[in-house]
């Protein structure tokens, strides 16, 4: 299937890579890696799209400058072969969709377990770490040359998406791939401290505050962090200053289920979902989301408070 792949590369002129929307290390590493692979063995530049904004940490990333937003780009292009990275299901793309279904060949590289296998060739693999490890694999098994750009990319997929080397998928298969990257050039220490110790102070500050006022349930089994609008605003952070609060309120040891529900507007909630055991994943289906087993999200059509109750009503349903 890789040899599919690799044609519809050397065939296409006109080649557009996708990210998720809320991009995070893992779609915009695999993206970046996929751009630079391209450039190396083909010399052909692709262009590169998010749905939403990119999160400053993020601007270490090889060619990251390259990368295009969707509110500015041209929607009436039409593209020879589309890429989507670590894209779970198409809704994740917003309106880059139009692009995706008028592309004359599409490739879907992904890991999430709910992933339909939207593209014309899917390269999907639920046990894979990242979409970091699947593209990888293929980059290998076409013996295509990694370079350092490429290395550097793929490399902050790993790291993100393991949590730093920390989650359960943290296996033999993510360490080899991480340790063949570091011997390509790789400096480790350096992807770390721009990944996790590069946060602006208000970001800091804003964390720190939406997990002081976090609640929890009788049994402490379930932690959550309720955003409103106005919290953000008063700490002039971006929307993405809500990653890693979910992960903050797991590590309690009484902790189960914890997430952070955050307003967008009046009528609309997203909500980041993290568990030590229970498959969170199958709790924002309900709601029309979905993801990994202990990390998954969804958004909800409520006003906040509401919101929180029918979560707090299927997870327990869930657990009992
Ligand atoms: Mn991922």
């Amino acid at each position: 299937m890789e040899k599919i792949f690799e044609n519809l590369v050397k065939d296409a002129k006109h080649i557009l890579i996708i990210s998720h929307v809320n991009p995070d290390g893992d779609t915009l590493g695999s993206m970046c890696a996929m751009y630079s692979a391209i450039l190396t063995q083909y010399k052909k530049k692709s262009e590169m799209l998010v749905p939403s904004a990119i999160p400053g940490i993020y601007n270490f990333l090889p060619n990251i400058e390259k990368v295009k937003i969707l509110s500015e780009f041209d929607k009436s292009r039409e593209y020879d072969l589309v890429i989507t990275v670590d894209v779970a299901a198409l809704d994740r793309i917003l309106e880059a969709q139009i692009l995706f279904d008028k592309a004359k060949h599409t490739v879907n590289f992904d890991h999430h377990q709910t992933n339909i296998n939207f593209g014309e060739v899917n390269f999907v693999e639920p046990h894979a770490c990242s979409c970091g490890e699947v593209v990888f694999k293929i980059f290998e098994k076409l013996g295509w040359q990694i370079n350092k750009d490429t290395a550097d990319a793929l490399y902050t997929a790993i790291l993100t998406d393991t949590g730093g080397f920390r989650f359960e998928n943290t296996n033999p298969a993510s360490l080899e791939i991480a340790s063949k990257l570091v011997a390509i050039g790789v400096v480790p220490k350096e992807i770390y401290n721009n990944c996790y110790e590069s946060k602006t102070k208000s970001v800091v500050m804003f964390q720190n505050y939406a997990v002081a006022n976090a609640h929890f349930s009788e049994d402490e089994k379930i932690a959550y962090s309720v955003i409103l609008r106005k919290d953000i605003e008063k700490f002039g952070v971006k929307d993405s200053a809500t990653d890693g609060i979910a992960e903050t309120l797991r590590s309690i040891i009484s902790t189960q289920i914890s997430f952070v529900i955050k307003e967008i507007d009046s009528k609309t909630c997203k909500v980041s979902m993290r568990s030590k055991k229970e498959d969170v994943s199958k709790i924002c289906e309900v709601f029309g989301g979905g993801g990994h087993k202990y990390a998954a999200g969804c958004t909800i059509k409520l006003p906040i408070k509401e919101a929180v109750k029918k979560l707090l009503q299927e997870i327990n349903h869930e657990k009992n």
